[in-house]
């Protein structure tokens, strides 16, 4: 047999399991996108959630709790380094522009830029959680109540349509949390390549990124000791339970969180504590003792690592700020 022929086997046995995996993907009436997510994910053979839907109103509340947790150092570290830079970061901001942020959450850090940024045209806070953005709403209106908040619910890695009211005006990016950390590497340099176009020529992007270090400092971040970590990857399956109907038994599972140095990421996943068969939407997922479910991905960089991701889509790291223990950077990159 030639390698050809071995291609050929290769090629056809993909075919089949693409095919067998498409079969189960199949739900009838009509599906959520977690719905087509939960049954598409737990069919392959490595099993898999993506991490976007972690966020529904609990995850949302979950994950604000997990950061003011003592081991969750990128929060307070980022938050401390925008605090040290708010000035110069407004001054990047030309006036009667728009400040766009992906991935806003509940816009805590936000407001420290806002708090120096006074010609502003509207900020437009873009999140796939609707309870995030509205209690943001309410308290960035509350404190700002001359800026023009308009919030959009959506899926930042598809196509957003932006609020009509920012056209013609220049738009800046806002990036924290080192969001992007979570997606695979050709999902991150396609995401940058979206916002380049969405932002326009010549725009600026300011955007946080998690640092490599000791590992177990890494993994206590997450896995804390209080097990909000846990309980929010668990949240999971419960909210699967709540809107799907599944019948997860959340005692059967284990929040596990492991670091891959070659890729230089976190793993979060869902351990099974024993042989089971759960019910997803008609199907019957088996799952083996010990068996995992993927549920995040979060990338550790170091400065150069960074600054090549964002130049594959185009954007140039023009300035990096940093803590004095360089746990976390915070990068202004232009288009
Ligand atoms: N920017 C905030 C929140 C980070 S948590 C901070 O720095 O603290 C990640 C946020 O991104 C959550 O609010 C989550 O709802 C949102 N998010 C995750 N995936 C998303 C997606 N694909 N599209 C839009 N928002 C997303
Ligand atoms: C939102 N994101 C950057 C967080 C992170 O650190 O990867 C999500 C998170 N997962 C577990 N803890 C926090």
């Amino acid at each position: 047999m030639n390698l050809d022929d071995d291609y050929t086997l290769e090629a056809a046995a993909d075919a089949r399991d693409a095919e067998a995996e498409a079969s189960l993907c199949d739900i009838h009436g009509e599906p959520s996108e977690f719905a087509t997510a939960l049954v598409c994910g737990l069919s392959k053979s490595n099993k898999a959630i993506p991490c976007r839907f972690f966020y529904d109103a609990e995850g949302s509340s979950l994950f604000e709790q997990i950061t003011s947790l003592p081991e969750y150092y990128p929060t307070r570290t980022e938050t401390s380094i925008l605090r040290a830079h708010a000035t110069h970061l407004a001054r990047l901001v030309p006036p009667g522009a728009v400040l766009i942020e992906f991935g806003s959450g509940s816009s805590t850090k936000t407001e420290l830029l806002l708090a120096e940024m006074d010609d502003l045209h509207a900020y437009v806070p873009i999140d796939i959680s609707p309870a995030a953005l509205d209690d943001a709403r309410t308290r960035i209106a509350q404190r700002f109540p001359h800026l023009r908040v308009t919030p959009v619910v959506g899926d930042f890695s598809g196509p957003i349509a932006l609020p009509a009211a920012i056209a013609g005006h220049p738009r800046v990016g806002f990036f924290p949390g080192s969001t992007i950390g979570n997606l695979a590497e050709s999902d991150a340099v396609a995401l940058l390549a979206s916002m380049r176009a969405i932002l326009g020529k010549g725009a600026i992007l300011i955007i946080g990124a998690d640092l490599k270090k000791d590992v177990r400092r890494l993994i206590a971040a997450y896995d804390d000791a209080e097990g909000v970590t846990a309980a929010f990857n668990l949240n999971l399956l419960r909210r699967a339970n709540r809107e799907l109907g599944t019948d997860f038994d959340l005692s059967a599972f284990s929040h596990l969180a492991t670091y891959d140095v070659r890729h230089g990421r976190i793993d979060m996943h869902l351990v099974s504590g024993r042989a089971q068969t759960v019910n997803v939407l008609g199907h019957r997922i088996r799952f083996a003792e010990g068996e995992r479910i993927h549920t995040e991905h979060s990338h550790k960089y170091d400065m150069a690592g960074f600054a090549a991701l964002v130049q594959r889509a185009g954007w140039q790291s023009r300035e990096v700020l940093t803590d004095p223990e360089n746990l976390f950077s915070v990068h202004i990159l232009t288009a």
